[in-house]
């Protein structure tokens, strides 16, 4: 009997996903021994879609949406108590405020997040009002619950000029992939390894510790409960200055219409720091035990 057929299916996959012609076909011949001959078609029972029911075209419509409202309140501990060990760059550079005071000077955001139904965008709004966009070093979005410093999975550094874009008081950017991977990218050294890209609690043939790399995985952290707005500021560094759980939003008379089939702008309506809702949704539960690596 011929050992090949004993590769670990892992390895047989990278082999046929490998250069060679001819380990491609020894791949593609593993695989199908793995898998057996395909059974024979069953006669169809349902009866047929409508022709409209399939619409590719759709997939650039947007989908699920989400948002947060930040607050000075979301944030874990005082700058003060940052730890002794934080690196240069993650300190605040002058006086720093307390979180009560930052909210008596009006220190809040609030941000929308639209995915397209095909995962392969992500449309970020975000009002900021009471902080002077010049102050602004760092915005991220991290993956984490609430409570806890986690990586960062999206620096909007990445997608815009921080301080121009948010002199207006808001911020948009186009999310795709590729600003998640250079994110990822970004993190360099034994500092970067925990603090950049967010680790897919799953198995995966792409080795132990695979990161997010997809808006479609920015997307499912988003439906765990488990991402976060942090803006932070030149004194507001460590913890940052506002930070905000981002959840599903609600239908309401201020959502945009999620049926639209191109992606629309935000209007003023759609963005609002000052009418926080009552009816906030509540928090998603992710799985217990979920093992994405959380540090800052
Ligand atoms: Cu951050």
């Amino acid at each position: 009997m011929n050992t090949r057929y004993f590769r670990p299916l892992w390895l047989t996959f990278a082999l046929g996903c490998s250069a060679t012609q001819q380990t491609a076909r020894e791949g593609d011949h593993a695989m199908h021994m793995q898998h057996g001959a395909p059974l024979a078609r069953t006669p169809r029972t349902a009866p047929p879609l409508a022709p409209e029911a399939l619409n590719p075209a759709l997939g650039r419509a947007v989908g699920q949406e989400y948002e947060a409202f930040l607050s000075p309140h979301q944030e874990p501990d005082e700058e003060e108590n940052t730890p002794r060990l934080v690196p240069s760059q993650f300190r605040s550079q002058g006086a720093s405020l307390s979180r009560d005071a930052r909210e008596a000077a009006g220190h809040r955001a609030h941000g929308r997040i639209r995915f397209t139904r095909d995962m392969s965008r992500a449309y970020v709004d975000v009002r900021v009002e009471g902080i002077d966009p010049g102050s602004v070093n760092m915005f991220h979005i991290h993956c984490g619950r609430p409570g806890i410093l986690g990586p960062i999975l999206l620096d909007f550094a990445l997608a815009t000029n921080l301080q121009e874009d948010l002199a207006d008081g808001v911020l948009s950017v186009e999310i795709t992939n590729a600003h998640l991977t250079a994110t990822t990218a970004a993190g360099h050294g034994l500092l970067g390894a925990f603090t950049a890209g967010c680790v897919v609690p799953s198995p995966s043939l792409g080795g132990p510790l695979t990161r997010v790399s997809t808006v479609a995985g920015m997307a499912q952290i988003a439906a765990e409960g488990e991402l976060y707005f942090n803006l932070h500021t030149v004194t507001q560094t460590y913890f940052g200055d506002i930070r905000g759980q981002i959840y599903r939003a609600e239908p309401g008379p201020e959502a945009p219409s999620a049926a639209t089939p191109t992606a629309a702008p935000p209007t003023a309506a759609t963005l609002t720091a000052t009418t926080p809702t009552a009816a906030a949704p509540a928090p998603a539960q992710a799985a217990p035990g979920a093992t994405r690596a959380h540090a800052h």
